[in-house]
């Protein structure tokens, strides 16, 4: 791993920006986030100094924030169009936006304890998620794991980073198939979301919009190959990357309390919600944050990397072996 020096690890713990105060939690990751109130309309300023936090700390928290499903979307709208998950459940024709995950003792959760960004299988994946919990909540378990995937980037070696530069990957719905049944019906209705949501290419490596940061953006829940690659090669590969998520510090693990609210960037970061609570009842409420175009980075020019990175020993021509005596 590249064993750089971390600028996250000098940058102050704790900042104060418009009247409220960001409080780092992580290093690389998480931050939280006090007075404010979410029950109302935030000021210009303080919403500016949100929109950044959120930027440069991938994951932002903010505690005892007792609002309803309404306040949250409106939250969730200061930041943007929020958009409808094809997949899953939500609030129907009232609020659509809303999905309510409700695990109890006959609702085990579904398909979130593998590593994600949110719906990377759209064209334009979502900026952003916002999920709040409510008071029915486990007594002990059901907290979710992030991981930056800048940080993860950042730790490759300058060899792999230059080897997936300009690459890109086919992220896919597949995991929803297994919510369809084998009715003729339900095979239609796939067929039909199948149309709706055709495998995308993204690529390997993203730019952050705003930060301008490079980040890995392949996750093991929707990434099925890279594209252009043999089917082992693009196995090997993706089994590589996928582990960067897995690496302790580029990760960060979030406990909930009741009517805490976490916010997260969902172009530089990865989620895994650890299914270790069931028969205990977790209520949770998320809004979605449409996103942009996803622009990656151009592929590397081998003859500018070898120029850029050999240093020839003393006495060796690099055009030619050893210099005559
Ligand atoms: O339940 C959780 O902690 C996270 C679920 C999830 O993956 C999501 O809301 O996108
Ligand atoms: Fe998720």
């Amino acid at each position: 791993m590249n064993q750089r020096v971390n600028p996250s690890v000098a940058r102050p713990v704790v900042s104060e920006r418009a009247g409220i105060t960001i409080r780092r939690t992580g290093v690389n990751l998480g931050a939280e986030i006090s007075g404010v109130d979410l029950r109302h309309p935030l000021p210009d300023a303080q919403f500016a100094a949100i929109e950044s936090a959120l930027v440069e700390n991938a994951l932002i928290i903010f505690r005892e924030q007792d609002i309803t499903s309404d306040q949250l979307m409106a939250f969730g709208r200061r930041f943007g169009e929020l958009t409808v998950h094809p997949f899953a459940p939500n609030e129907g024709k009232n609020a659509p936006e809303l999905i309510k995950f409700r695990n109890d003792e006959t609702t085990p959760p579904f398909g979130t304890d593998v590593w994600h960004s949110d719906e990377t299988f759209r064209a334009e994946p979502p900026m952003a998620t916002i999920l709040r919990a409510t008071d029915e909540l486990p007594a002990v378990g059901g907290d979710t794991m992030f991981a930056s995937m800048a940080a993860a980037y950042d730790g490759l070696s300058d060899r792999m980073q230059q080897y997936i530069s300009g690459l890109h990957a086919i992220h896919d719905m597949k995991p929803f198939r297994p919510l369809f049944g084998q009715s003729l019906e339900d095979r239609k209705r796939l067929q039909q979301f199948e149309l709706m949501y055709p495998p995308q290419l993204h690529p390997v490596v993203r730019i952050h919009p705003v930060s301008g940061r490079k980040v890995l953006f392949v996750n093991p829940q929707f990434t099925l190959a890279i594209d252009g690659m043999e089917e082992r090669e693009s196995r090997a590969l993706l089994d590589t990357l996928f582990h960067q998520a897995l690496i302790p510090e580029n990760q960060f693990r979030h406990r909930w309390e009741p009517h805490t609210i976490a916010m997260w960037d969902n172009r530089s970061t990865q989620h895994y919600a650890v299914h270790d609570y069931y028969p205990q009842r977790r209520y949770m409420e998320r809004v979605t944050i449409k996103g942009g175009p996803v622009t990656g980075v151009p592929r590397a020019d081998p003859a500018s990397i070898r120029r850029a990175k050999y240093v020839a020993p003393e006495g060796v021509d690099i055009h030619g072996g050893h210099k005559p005596h």
